[in-house]
């Protein structure tokens, strides 16, 4: 474990804010991963700010959807501009793309972008390093939330100084603070970085307004899924391995919310949900979470030498510390609706899936029959 700090780093900071400066006037598409999440949606509302202090207008983009009731809940309460991508919106009118919170291998805008000859400018990450991308500026650090650079850059002043009478200031702290809880287990997690980035953004943020965004209940489907994940787990070695089978597009954020609930079980150490998600028109892609504490557990090793990667050597799965994710294309089984070949299909998808992930954690026998 890296215990090095890395908030307080006003080198970057002013690297940061001399990068921003350098690109003046310019529009930046800041793509998020296709499923964002508040330290992603947050952070990258940071950089819209930091952004415009250098008249740069920066628009925040996703292509996949925002299912989460409490990320709904901060888009519409801090009413943001989110852009949901899509084929009528032109790349071409940005002059470089911005990758916060992903390093371009979790959003689908990374091979339309880079198709449109657009340039690469930052990435602004807290997960492994994916070298994919080769952007003009990068901070990458192993911290527990990408809100956590993002404030660094707030504390430093190199940028911006925030006032606690200017609402929109208000509003990202309390989003900032937001981000930093949901990825830390409500600070149970964080580490010191994290509780610093808390204690600066402490002094601006809205209690209520937080309050607010977090007073979101789960939606009925989602309460499926966790129940269906509870009645078809597979406990072994500490390991907790649940498929729910197929879910609505709208239901994709259940899978993580199911593996925070597994986790909670005694003596389960890692947990690990996947279903598969229907997309719009007849796309299907399995999607997977794991969650553990067991803190000599690499999750993006495990899950990257679990699953292996794709025939262009993109990996099916990464993580951070603690939490990790998988998605897996469907590819030319998807797009049926006869119930003999869905099961089939479901079959084939979780006895492989399971076989890998018990297999990479040392317990042997892959099946339980
Ligand atoms: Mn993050």
């Amino acid at each position: 474990m890296d215990l090095a700090p890395h908030f307080g780093d006003d080198v970057r900071a002013r690297a940061f804010a001399a990068f921003l400066e350098s690109h003046g006037g310019e529009a930046h598409i800041v793509a998020l991963q296709d499923f964002p999440d508040p330290d992603a949606i947050s952070s990258a509302m940071a950089y819209r700010l930091m952004a415009a202090k250098y008249d740069i207008e920066a628009e925040i983009v996703y292509e996949g959807r925002i299912s989460h009731q409490e990320n709904l809940a901060l888009v519409h309460i801090l009413s943001l501009e989110l852009i949901r991508f899509t084929d009528s919106l032109p790349l071409d009118r940005y002059d470089g793309a911005v990758y916060v919170d992903n390093q371009g291998t979790t959003t689908r805008l990374t091979d339309r972008l880079v198709e449109q000859g657009i340039p690469t400018l930052a990435i602004i990450d807290h997960h492994a390093p994916q070298g994919v991308l080769q952007p003009e500026f990068t901070d990458v650090r192993p911290v527990g939330a990408a809100a956590t650079i993002v404030t660094d850059y707030l504390r430093s002043g190199s940028v911006l100084e925030l006032d606690a009478d200017e609402q929109s200031h208000i509003n990202l702290a309390t989003a900032l603070v937001h981000g930093l809880r949901t990825e830390t287990g409500g600070l149970v997690r964080a580490g010191a970085d994290e509780l610093l980035a808390a204690a600066y953004l402490s002094r601006l943020m809205d209690p209520e307004l937080l309050e607010t965004i977090m007073r979101v209940q789960r939606s009925r489907g989602t309460m499926d899924v966790i129940e269906t994940a509870l009645s078809n787990r597979l406990v072994k070695g500490g390991f907790s391995l649940a498929g729910v089978g197929y879910l609505r597009h709208a239901d994709r954020d259940a899978v993580p919310q199911a593996a925070d609930f597994l986790i909670t079980e005694e003596n389960v150490h890692t947990a690990i949900c996947y279903g598969i998600v229907q997309g719009e028109g007849e796309r299907e892609l399995v999607v997977g979470s794991v969650r553990t504490s067991k803190v000599t557990l690499d999750v993006d090793q495990f899950l990257k030498s679990a699953l292996g990667s794709d025939f262009r050597g993109r990996h099916y799965g990464g993580g951070r510390e603690g939490a990790g994710g998988f998605e897996i294309p469907v590819g030319f089984l998807e797009g049926t609706n006869d119930s003999d070949h869905m099961r089939l299909k479901w079959d084939t998808f979780e006895r492989q899936i399971r076989t890998k992930l018990l297999k990479a954690a040392g317990l042997t026998g892959g099946e339980e029959d």
